[in-house]
């Protein structure tokens, strides 16, 4: 009898890709525009943060017309928010955020007036950050009937 065939055990290496990568969270983006074509400024958005690196547009909510707030005269806005996995870190998403705004045109001229765009960050994760520019979850969202509305229609379909 011969003796049993030697198995050259297999000392598995991992594929690269599941080499440790962080983790994507999950980042709600809120989309506000009250002027020029506002719903092709949402568009556009959208299609810029779907295509950020290390990042998926997962849902986004309904399209809701809404009053300004903040007591300035000025147009009402078109709002929608949107849902990422990204694997960006929330600085990196806030300068990309700001780039896409500049994009569509937006110039910053006074606090809380018309705008082409704007991109805030609502929530990330279960993160909290609390520095001069960047605050999350974002300080405004307790006072926004339409954001909360907005969370709850996408946590409602969530995968
Ligand atoms: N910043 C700090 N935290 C954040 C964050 N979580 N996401 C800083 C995004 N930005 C954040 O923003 C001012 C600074 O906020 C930025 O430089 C960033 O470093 P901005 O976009 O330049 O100016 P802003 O938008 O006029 O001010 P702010 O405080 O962002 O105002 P909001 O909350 O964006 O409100 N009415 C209706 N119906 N719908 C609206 O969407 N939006 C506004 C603007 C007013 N009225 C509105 C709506
Ligand atoms: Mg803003």
């Amino acid at each position: 009898m011969g003796s049993p065939p030697i198995c050259s055990g297999s000392q598995a290496t991992l594929p690269s890709k599941l080499e440790s990568r962080p983790p994507r969270e999950r980042a709600y983006v809120a989309l506000g525009s009250n002027l020029g074509d506002r719903a092709a400024h949402l568009r556009k958005a959208r299609e810029a943060l779907a295509s950020l690196p290390d990042t998926e547009l997962v849902a986004a909510s309904a399209i809701e017309e809404t009053a300004p707030l903040g007591g300035m005269r000025q147009p009402s806005y078109l709002n929608q928010m949107v849902l990422l996995e990204t694997g960006l870190e929330p600085r990196r998403l806030l300068e990309a955020c700001q780039a896409i705004e500049q994009q569509e045109g937006r110039q910053r001229t006074e606090r809380w007036g018309p705008r082409t765009l704007d991109l805030d960050i609502v929530r990330f994760g279960d993160r909290r950050v609390s520095d001069s520019d960047l605050i999350i979850p974002h300080p405004e969202l307790s006072d926004r009937d339409f954001w909360r509305r907005e969370l709850a229609e996408l946590n409602s379909h969530e995968r």
